[in-house]
């Protein structure tokens, strides 16, 4: 097969002469703005200026010629991987394909219209807007689209996001801007083939243990005749080799083969991430005519759903061990997403292992992922839980749709099966418990808007997707891997039991009590279920990040420009809220930015140390969300620049494998360890009582056993005795485990809510030495409690720690990690200079000075 990449393009919108010169694979609003026709769409209030873009019909146009090695071929198709969205496509003038879904795969038979010489091939894409408003008016009635921001596009309430099949979040989201674009979003090829073409190869894993992988490689053949030859399979050193008949047109083979003692597919925490290259071949008397070669990790990955006490159980079982699964939900990186470059992916994905992540969620608002995305997840041992892109909104259910949505589902399943990071299958994100048929008074309040016999009517579409059409072609084409119809959602018993707006012993939960209903955190604590795929709380990106889309002069919360960049209507409220309940007051909006993340921070950590120490009720925490698709304040833990925010470190942290937690009440404290370790931890607890101006109080230690994977409350003392006479206010407890004098996990814990420590100004001071293979490590030290230490850099990259509390007499070691394009994300370097603040310096001197006085006059 010869492959030729169509790459030189230009675009035009279609009521207008001028060319320009466009990227492929890319999109207008991209191409606009390298050609200085738009502003920087991310900056200022640009957003909203630029809603005319998909108002408009546009056009790209590539002039290529063909070799004469291609066109001699005798079938040449045209492969588009990606046409976003409403696409009419001409080669050399002659209609060849017309497109409706952003995330097929489209190939067209080219070779009748295909020359030697020029030949010209234009897409016209139709603007989606255009293209369905009249779909609405002949619906009669509005579909809820939640987070369709319509009024901002021009369109008051006229939501139309439900009718295409492109990606939710073009629309606008409560953390994403609204630009739906129009565009050749994947790459495009010719394929000239003769004879016969590999067209697809899949390793069916069957059954795998430790002993066998019993694996059927199925081949897809596209055959101009019927032909008779070996089919040859090769894995590492091994080979198997069968007769083969095909008939002219598709044919699929299947051999049943067998590896033994298969090296097989871990995820992060569980051991390596092996794979295996497989490659068929189509021989003619030992001669290769056609050839296809997949990468594929051997697994057995299941979901398991078992009765218990309890409920039903919600766990992942890879290769027979239960995995407690911890990461977080993934949007896409960007709203233009070819600007997304392998680095960035990389950069997510390296972020996800540092802190000790699992799993992520690709999260139905969005898009199927790039291949590179899987790929890395494949490599990096990160389990993937996929949603189809679906999210909370109401679909049609016409028979188009339907095809549509099937065809879709068809060619991602089969582009994305043979990674083996891929876990589940879900239908689509919230809207089972949105709509919530069968409760009156669930869910979003959705159904009031609808007469019964327009509720029966959606339901019964929205049951022919998610209960039908999906769950069939996974089990098609993915049949060892498990659906589930909709995240979240306790079991499908067609009643009142099915949909998870509450927190029960069955299914997953999103739990949106604390932020969106304003619950305090501590109810993390009370509000754990059996998985939990969601919840979250918002923080502002850092100053540097901020500058890039705000100038100076905008640099207050409720700015036109800062309030361009929070799409959660009431977010900056429920901030400031809950920054009254839990935090010291920001002395000006710099410091709020700085606060916000802290307080993020401490939120997302109580809800994981709730959801670990639960283990083995529950068992996943994904929190929402991962990344940023441009800069924004949301619930991301890492900004749109990939800078790690307070809660990135704290996840880091609270997603160790042995994590302890302290928690008390008027008269107790407990200490809790969680282990997700295979093995059993034997250890020291160490328990110790610091003076807010330096001195070590109180000392115990303990033996602690922890058995393999266990939870377990570890210490349970009266707070008098560790108290003692002590000012609450003034001191703070930390609790380790040691082996030897190993620290395995630490935590500290204070006495007081946070609000009710006196702080004082600490001096901290920095020292830079070598450390292992010549690289810097900086070690900080201070003379009083220094809070949420904050190191920060010109270079980009991470700290091994940071947002930590600094003790005194107890000093603090870290290393610096170079994020470097080219390089690649996380390469041990220096840092160079360093700046160091800490919660002292965000809020008033005064408050401070008056700490000081205080301790002086004891
Ligand atoms: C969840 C997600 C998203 C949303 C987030 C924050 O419901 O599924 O739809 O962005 O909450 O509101």
């Amino acid at each position: 097969m010869k492959a030729v990449f169509l790459k030189e393009w230009r675009f035009r919108a279609c009521d207008e002469e001028e060319w320009h010169p466009a990227v492929v694979p890319g999109c207008v609003h991209t191409d606009l703005f390298r050609n200085g026709l738009i502003p920087d769409p991310f900056y200022g209030t640009n957003e909203h200026n630029l809603q005319w873009v998909d108002k408009k019909d546009w056009e790209y146009q590539s002039e290529f010629e063909v070799d004469l090695e291609l066109i001699q071929l005798s079938r040449i198709d045209l492969v588009f991987e990606g046409l976003d969205t409403y696409a009419d496509v001409y080669l050399n003038e002659q209609p060849i394909l017309s497109a409706d879904n952003m995330f097929r795969t489209w190939k067209v038979d080219v070779k009748e219209q295909l020359k030697s010489g020029p030949n010209t091939l234009r897409v016209r894409f139709r603007s989606p807007i255009l293209e369905d408003l009249p779909k609405l008016e002949q619906l009669g009635y509005a579909l809820p689209a939640t987070n369709d921001q319509s009024e901002l596009g021009g369109l008051g309430d006229k939501k139309v996001s439900i009718f295409a099949r492109k990606a939710p979040y073009h629309y606008g989201w409560d953390w994403g801007p609204r630009f739906v674009t129009s565009g050749i979003w994947r790459e495009v090829r010719l394929e000239g083939w003769s004879q016969l073409q590999i067209t697809d190869l899949y390793i069916r894993q069957d059954e795998v243990t430790a002993e066998a992988a019993k694996l059927t490689v199925m081949t897809e053949v596209n055959a101009e005749a019927e032909w008779t030859g070996a089919l040859r399979i090769t894995a590492g050193d091994e080979q198997w080799e069968q007769q083969v008949e095909v008939k002219a047109g598709q044919t699929e083979l299947h051999i049943n083969i067998e590896i033994k003692n298969p090296s097989l597919w871990w995820c992060q925490g569980l051991g390596e991430a092996n794979m295996y290259a497989f490659k068929a071949e189509l021989l003619s008397d030992e001669t290769p005519i056609a050839e296809r070669s997949v990468r594929t990790g051997l697994r057995d990955i299941q979901l398991i759903r078992e009765k218990d006490e309890a409920g039903v159980s919600f766990y992942f079982k890879l290769n027979g061990t239960p995995v407690y699964a911890k990461g977080a939900n993934h949007i896409p990186n960007d709203s233009f997403t070819t600007e997304v470059t392998r680095e960035r992916y990389l950069h997510e994905i390296v972020t996800a292992v540092e802190s000790n992540m699992n799993m992520l969620r690709v999260w139905g608002g969005g898009i199927y992922e790039e291949d590179v995305f899987y790929d890395l997840c494949d490599e990096y041992g990160l389990l993937v839980w996929q949603d189809f892109m679906f999210a909370c909104s109401m679909y049609p259910g016409d028979e188009a749709f339907l095809n549509s949505v099937g065809a879709e589902a068809r060619d991602n399943v089969k582009r994305l099966r043979n990674h083996p990071s891929i876990a589940l299958w879900c239908g689509n994100n919230e809207i089972d418990s949105a709509w919530a048929h069968y409760v009156e008074d669930a869910g979003w309040g959705w159904k009031k808007d609808y007469s019964q016999e327009i509720r029966e009517k959606l339901w019964a579409d929205y049951q022919a997707i998610f209960h039908k059409l999906l769950p069939e072609v996974v089990s098609e084409l993915s049949p060892d891997i498990t659906y589930w119809p909709s995240s979240p959602l306790r079991n499908l018993t067609g009643d009142q039991e099915q949909h998870a707006y509450k927190t029960t012993g069955d299914g997953d939960v999103h739990y949106w009590g604390v932020w969106h209903a304003i619950e305090p955190f501590e109810n993390y604590n009370k509000n754990v279920g059996r998985f939990m795929s969601e919840y979250g709380f918002q923080s502002f990106p850092e100053l540097k990040s901020v500058l890039e889309y705000a100038p100076e002069e905008a640099l207050e919360l409720e700015s036109e420009i800062m309030l361009a960049h929070q799409k959660n209507g009431r977010g900056n409220q429920l901030i400031k809220e809950y920054m009254d309940m839990y935090l010291p007051e920001p002395k000006d909006f710099k410091s709020f930015l700085y606060m916000s993340q802290v307080l993020q921070a401490e939120a997302i950590t109580m809800a994981i140390e709730a959801h670990r120490r639960s283990k083995p009720y529950c068992m996943g925490t994904l929190y929402w969300q991962m990344n940023d698709c441009w800069p924004v304040a949301s619930w991301a833990g890492m900004d749109y620049q990939g800078r790690w925010k307070a809660l990135q470190y704290a996840v880091k942290r609270s997603f160790a494998p042995v994590l302890l937690t302290v928690q008390s009440t008027k008269d107790t404290i407990t200490v809790h360890a969680v282990s997700d370790l295979g093995t059993v931890v034997q250890a020291e607890l160490v328990t110790e009582l610091h003076l807010n101006v330096g001195g070590r109080a109180v000392l115990n230690s303990y033996s602690v056993t922890l058995a393999a994977g266990e939870s377990a409350e570890i210490l349970s003392i009266p707070r008098s005795d560790l108290l003692g006479a002590h000012d609450p206010q003034q001191v703070v407890l930390t609790a380790s485990l040691k082996i030897g004098e190993d620290i395995i996990a630490t935590r500290q814990h204070y006495l007081v809510p946070e609000r009710e420590l006196r702080l004082s100004k600490p001096k901290i001071t920095l020292t830079e030495s070598q450390g292992q293979n010549g690289v810097p490590v900086y070690t900080l030290e201070t003379d009083a409690l220094a809070r949420q230490v904050w190191l920060s850099t010109q270079e980009e990259g991470v700290f091994s720690d940071n947002f930590f509390d600094l003790i005194p007499g107890q000093p603090r070691t870290v290393e610096f990690k170079l994020r470097k394009p080219g390089v690649g994300s996380f390469v041990p370097a220096a840092a160079g200079v360093v700046e160091i603040r800490s919660m002292a310096d965000f809020v008033d001197e005064e408050s401070l000075v008056q700490c000081i006085q205080a301790d002086s006059a004891k």
